[in-house]
């Protein structure tokens, strides 16, 4: 469910040298298979675009910011991610997009799972039909 995606605080050691996070595996609710990340990304461009079935994320604005719209297909909310030390969970059956990056944004993802084409609803219409279908 969409109240599932939460903002999680990474721990961090402060010293006058600068900040550590450190993701160790309570932090998230998985186990990490995969690691990817977005950067590069040309001003007024915007990612996902889609659901996944089964994949649950946890994305971190690594430098400058960008905002991610969650939707179940009735509620809508609007994350900006703008901090190295929190990230957002994003739980299975939410639709997301990513949009308003920064110049000099870097969108580092922990995934649960390794890459699958089959796991991705990339239509709204048929995501809200899988909404229905599996009523969650
Ligand atoms: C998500 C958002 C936040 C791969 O071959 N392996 C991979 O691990 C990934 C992530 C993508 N790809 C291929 C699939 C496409 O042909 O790379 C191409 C671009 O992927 P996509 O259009 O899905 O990229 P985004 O930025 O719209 O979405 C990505 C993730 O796919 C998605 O899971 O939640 O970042």
């Amino acid at each position: 469910a969409i109240n599932d995606c939460v903002i999680v605080e990474i721990p961090k050691i402060e010293d006058h040298r600068g900040n550590l996070a450190i993701i160790e595996k309570e932090v998230i609710p998985f186990q990490v298979q995969r690691v990817y990340y977005l950067y590069d990304i040309p001003s007024g461009s915007s990612r996902g675009g889609h659901a996944h079935k089964e994949l649950r994320q946890f994305l971190i604005a690594l430098s400058g910011s960008f905002d991610v719209i969650l939707k179940d297909g009735e509620v809508e909310r609007r994350i900006t991610l703008n901090n190295p030390s929190k990230g957002l969970l994003i739980t299975p059956g939410n639709w997301r997009e990513l949009e308003n990056f920064s110049s000099g944004a870097v969108c580092l993802v922990l995934a649960s799972n390794v890459y699958c084409e089959e796991d991705y609803i990339r239509d709204f219409e048929v995501f809200k039909s899988f909404k229905k279908l599996k009523n969650i």
